[in-house]
């Protein structure tokens, strides 16, 4: 196991992405083989599939949702909890992942990079996007109060743009670092880009490159180092938590 040495210049970004709550027993997304009750997410989990059918996607949201209930991080989230407290100012969390665990566990210096599956916000209007844990019956599409539109989770689908104080803050990161970045992707296919595109980032930055993954994923060979094992075992080792 190669320990990241983390000197006393280094900074840490941590990208991850659903492997790292599958120890947690949420499922991931291609393990399934991306497939949702016989649809691609990328059809269920994007604008045009919210515009066809509303209800089809709130009953994805709304069963992955009560999925969640009773779900606790697991001690791959707990290590990144360690290391933020350890790391300070030159620790940055990226997730893809939606499903509120890190910061459940702890993480705060994070990004949340396509949502969180526990707000909702409105389809139309500017209103603010609110805390809403409810799982909507079958058929139920959730109207905004303010203009009647249908509501939506607060989630970044495909086809649509990540935020961009998110791109700054991972920029801004990157470039403070320099060479001394170390970037750490943990339980990741590597297929949803930009996120796949972060190793690409930290590589050209002069960074080091680190992979933590059940299986070797998609853009496996823009790794320095590659560490194949669950995520729970293998990152409180590597990040000697
Ligand atoms: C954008 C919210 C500009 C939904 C998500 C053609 C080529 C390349 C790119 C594109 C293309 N066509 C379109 C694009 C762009 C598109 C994209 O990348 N598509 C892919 C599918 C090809 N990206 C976008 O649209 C993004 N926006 O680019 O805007 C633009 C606009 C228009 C057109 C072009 C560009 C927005 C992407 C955001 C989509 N939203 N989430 C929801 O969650 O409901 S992404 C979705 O996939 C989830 O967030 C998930 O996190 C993410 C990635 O999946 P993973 O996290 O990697 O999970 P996965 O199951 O795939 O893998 C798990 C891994 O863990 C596995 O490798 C497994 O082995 C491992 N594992 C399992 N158990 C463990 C483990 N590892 C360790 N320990 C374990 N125990
Ligand atoms: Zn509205």
């Amino acid at each position: 196991m190669i320990p990241l040495s983390l000197d006393g210049a280094a900074h840490l970004l941590v990208l991850t992405g659903a492997g790292i709550s599958a120890e947690s027993g949420v499922p991931t997304f291609r393990d399934a083989g991306g497939l949702w009750e016989g649809h691609a997410v990328e059809q269920v989990a994007s604008p045009d599939g919210f515009a066809i059918d509303p209800s089809l996607v709130w009953r994805f949201y709304s069963q992955r949702r009560a999925g969640l209930t009773g779900v606790t991080p697991n001690l791959a989230h707990h290590a990144l909890v360690e290391a933020e407290a350890r790391l300070g100012e030159r620790f940055l969390l990226v997730t893809q992942n939606v499903d509120g665990l890190h910061p459940l566990a702890g993480s705060r210096r994070m990004l949340e990079m396509h949502g969180n599956i526990m707000r909702t916000r409105c389809s139309a209007c500017d209103r603010a996007p609110f805390e809403d844990r409810t799982a909507y019956g079958d058929g139920v599409v959730p109207l905004c109060d303010r203009c009647s539109a249908p509501l939506r989770p607060d989630i970044v689908w495909f086809g649509e743009m990540i935020a961009r104080a998110t791109l700054a803050a991972i920029d801004a990161f990157v470039r403070a670092a320099g060479s001394h970045l170390v970037f750490l992707a943990v339980g990741t296919s590597g297929v949803v880009y930009p996120a796949a595109g972060l190793v690409d980032v930290a590589r050209a930055a002069g960074g080091r490159s680190f992979l933590v993954n059940a299986e070797p994923p998609a853009n496996a060979a823009r790794f320095d180092h590659i560490v194949i094992g669950p995520a729970g075992r293998a990152l409180p080792a590597l990040l000697g938590a």
